[in-house]
């Protein structure tokens, strides 16, 4: 393997700290796993427009090629290598009201977390066989679930396109063709193994098998921050009765992306900012200070339409998830504030 040709004007995390030095030093390691630099690299290598450009294959994959992903994660989470990270995922610490009681600016909140299996590699490098056994796991836990938690379990394979159109439309279910997911290896043998469970509301809803072996979510219209949260708090617990996920004490849960260790939670609103988002400045400062981060309207490298972004805590690791929560708490009230005053 060759160190790889980045273009000149490449921005990416993978191509600022994989320099020549890295490179020779990491290239012919291996995980227990058999996952190597070169599947790591290989989404960042094909897609150079990449913000980040790496992925894991297990949770050994961030130890073994610790000389690259110990300085993605710092500058992504601020976060050092000697740090612990701690969770707190009690609703109950969660003092906030509502930031936008009338219903003006948001239209909807989501808080996701991503989950993975102790006992398997994470997705990038799972066999058709363990990702089939991770689907069986999760959908039959869910089963039992109750009350606001109980819904189905709908495999992607068998779906027609409509629906699945009509649910990825509605932002319920996860887009096809990822062309970054696609090179780091996890969208291999789809569909197989790959659905969604939600109850009657999609108040609640789980992703099996995309990104990460389980993304947890809970959403509803409106901004209750805390409603949402409390919700998944309990539907996490729920399903730790029947299986153990993957974490260390130093990285917390274990995630395909570097971006998503720690909590692996993104809570996002959907809200408009007319007058603020034609400031790109100002509307940047905002998020930054608050360690926001601004994405399209149908997700990650999407566009945005009609004044509305989708607006998430950017930091995951060394902050808890109560932390995660307040961080868009926080910048959200800052950023209806000052849409108000322009
Ligand atoms: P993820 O959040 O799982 O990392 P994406 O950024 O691709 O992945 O978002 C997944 C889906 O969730 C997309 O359809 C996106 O529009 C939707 N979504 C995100 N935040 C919200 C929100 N606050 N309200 C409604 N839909 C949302
Ligand atoms: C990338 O590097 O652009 C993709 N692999 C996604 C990285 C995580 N997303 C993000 O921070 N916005």
């Amino acid at each position: 393997m060759k160190y790889p040709n980045f273009p000149k004007d490449c921005k990416s995390m993978l191509c600022k700290y994989l320099t020549k030095d890295v490179f020779e030093e990491l290239k012919n390691r291996k995980t227990p796993n058999g996952f190597t630099l070169e599947m790591a690299i290989n989404s960042g290598v094909k897609n150079p427009d990449s913000s980040i450009g790496v992925y894991a294959g297990d949770k050994e994959s961030y130890e073994v090629f610790d000389l690259l992903f110990d300085p993605i994660i710092k500058e992504y989470h601020g976060f050092g290598k000697d740090e612990k990270h701690t969770s707190d995922f009690d609703a109950k610490k969660l003092d906030m009201d509502n930031p936008d009681p009338k219903g003006e600016f948001i239209l909807s909140t989501r808080i996701r977390v991503g989950r993975n299996l102790d006992g398997f590699p994470l997705g990038t490098i799972i066999s058709k066989e363990q990702r089939d056994e991770v689907e069986k796991i999760v959908s039959n836990a869910l089963k039992s679930f109750k009350d606001e938690l109980q819904g189905e379990y709908y495999p992607l394979k068998g779906m027609t396109s409509t629906i699945q159109e009509k649910l990825i439309k509605e932002h319920f279910l996860f887009k096809e063709g990822d062309r970054f997911l696609e090179a780091a290896g996890l969208n291999r043998d789809w569909p197989e193994g790959r659905g969604i469970f939600h109850n009657i509301d999609k108040t609640f809803l789980v992703w099996i098998n995309e990104e990460d072996e389980l993304r947890i979510i809970s959403m509803q219209q409106g901004g209750d921050i805390k409603e949402v949260f409390t919700r998944l708090s309990l539907a996490v617990s729920e399903l730790e009765k029947d299986m153990k996920f993957l974490k260390s004490d130093h990285l917390g849960y274990i995630t395909s992306c570097p971006t998503n260790l720690g909590t692996a939670m993104r809570a996002s609103v959907h809200i408009k900012l007319s007058k603020l988002s034609q400031n790109k400045e100002l509307f940047k400062n905002i998020t930054d200070k608050f360690h926001l981060q601004i994405r399209g309207i149908h997700g990650e490298h999407s566009e945005s339409e009609g004044g509305i972004f989708d607006i998430s805590n950017r930091r995951r690791l060394g902050v808890t998830e109560v932390e995660c929560a307040k961080d868009l708490y926080n910048g959200v009230k800052e950023l209806i504030r000052v849409e108000k005053s322009l």
